[in-house]
C-alpha cells in the first residue's frame, strides 16, 4: 500500500514538473510560493529518498539564490523569509549540503533582527511597516528556529521559538485549538483560521515538545490538529480556500505538519484523513495530471496556478 502511495506521489510531481519546472524555476511562482513549492521537494526527498529530489533541491537552490541574492532583506514580508528559512534548513538536514544551511542561518538572524519586538507582548512583526504581527510569521519562525536549533545545536534558538509559541498562545490562540490570523497594532485580532496556521501551530508545537518535553506543547498541537479535522472540516474532504494567490497553497502546508504530528503522536486518524484528501484529489485530477486545490472538485482543462496546483502534490507525499 504504502509502496503504492510513493508511486502515485511521484507520478503527481512527475506531471507537476512537466507542467510548470524549467531548470531550477518554477513558472510564475513568486518569493513565497516558491519556498514552499522547495518544501514539497523536501518532502518528495525525505519520503522517498531518490537522488533525483536532492537534484531538484540543488537546482532550486541555486536558482533561487540567482534570483533573490544570498540574503533577502530585500523582501518586505518577514514571513516569506521564514518560509525558505524552513526548505533551506530542512534541504541541509535531508542531504547534508552545508550551504543551504548556512543562507538558511543567515536569514533567519537578519530577519529576526527587523522583526521581533515587545510591542503587544512580543512576537514577530509580519511586514517591514510594523503595523501587524501575524500567525503567518510567528509559527512559521518557530518552526525555523527548531530546525536550526536542532542542526547546530543552539540553545539560544529554542528559547527564540518558545517565546514566539508562548505569544501565539496568548495573543492568537483559543484553547479550543483554533490559531487567528492576526493582531493589529491598534490591538484588533482578526480572528479567521486557515489550514497553513493550523499547520505551522502544530509544527511549532510538536518540535518544541521533542526538545523541552513540556505537556503543554504536544496539548496544544494536539488540540489545533484536532480543531483543523473535526471542527473544521468535519473529518471531510478540504474543499475550500480556493481563492487569491495565497490560500489556494496553504493546505500543503497543513498536511507536512499535520503528518509529522501523526508520526510523532502515534495519531493514525490524522494520516487516515490526509489519504482520504489524497484520494479525492487524485481521483479529481485532470487529463494533464494536475489537481487544484479544492480537493473535492474536479480539476477544470485550464491553466492553473503554479501554488494552486502545489497542495495536492504535497499532501500525496505527506500522507505515504
Ligand atoms: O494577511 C497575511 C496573513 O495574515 C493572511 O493569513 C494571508 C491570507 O495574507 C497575508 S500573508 C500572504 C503573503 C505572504 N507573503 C507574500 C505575499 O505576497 C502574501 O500576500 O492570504
Amino acid at each position: 500500500m504504502s509502496q503504492q502511495r510513493i508511486e502515485r506521489a511521484n507520478e503527481c510531481m512527475d506531471r507537476y514538473l512537466a507542467k510548470y519546472y524549467h531548470k531550477g524555476r518554477f513558472e510564475k511562482a513568486d518569493f513565497w510560493d516558491l519556498a514552499e513549492i522547495f518544501e514539497i521537494l523536501d518532502d518528495a526527498y525525505e519520503a522517498t529518498g531518490d537522488a533525483r529530489y536532492a537534484s531538484l533541491i540543488e537546482e532550486t537552490y541555486t536558482a533561487f539564490l540567482e534570483d533573490n541574492g544570498k540574503t533577502w532583506e530585500k523582501n518586505e514580508f518577514n514571513d516569506d523569509i521564514m518560509w525558505a528559512v524552513i526548505a533551506m534548513t530542512r534541504a541541509y538536514r535531508l542531504t547534508g549540503i552545508r550551504k543551504y544551511l548556512e543562507t538558511a542561518k543567515e536569514n533567519f538572524a537578519l530577519t529576526w533582527k527587523r522583526a521581533y519586538s515587545d510591542d503587544l507582548g512580543g512576537g514577530l512583526f509580519w511586514r517591514i511597516e510594523n503595523r501587524s504581527k501575524n500567525a503567518c510569521v510567528n509559527c512559521p519562525g518557530a518552526i525555523a528556529a527548531c530546525l536550526l536549533g536542532e542542526a547546530l545545536g543552539e540553545e539560544d534558538y529554542f528559547e527564540k521559538a518558545r517565546s514566539l509559541i508562548e505569544w501565539t498562545v496568548s495573543t492568537l490562540y483559543e484553547e479550543c485549538g483554533k490559531i487567528y490570523d492576526c493582531i493589529g497594532m491598534d490591538g484588533k485580532i482578526n480572528k479567521w483560521s486557515s489550514t497553513y496556521n493550523q499547520g505551522t501551530f502544530i509544527g511549532a508545537n510538536m518540535l518544541l515538545y521533542r526538545h523541552f518535553g513540556d505537556k503543554r506543547f504536544d496539548d496544544r498541537a494536539r488540540a489545533a490538529a484536532d480543531y483543523v479535522m473535526n471542527d473544521m472540516y468535519h473529518g471531510g474532504v478540504m474543499n475550500n480556500e480556493d481563492s487569491g494567490n495565497d490560500l489556494i497553497g496553504f493546505k500543503g502546508i497543513l498536511s507536512r505538519w499535520l503528518s509529522r504530528y501523526a508520526a510523532a503522536a502515534n495519531r493514525p486518524d490524522y494520516k487516515e484523513w490526509l489519504r482520504k484528501n489524497a484520494d479525492s484529489a487524485y481521483a479529481n485530477r485532470n487529463s494533464e495530471g494536475l489537481m487544484q486545490t479544492a480537493f473535492a472538485t474536479k480539476t477544470e482543462e485550464k491553466y492553473y496556478d503554479v501554488f494552486g496546483t502545489s497542495a495536492a502534490v504535497a499532501v500525496m507525499f505527506n500522507c505515504i
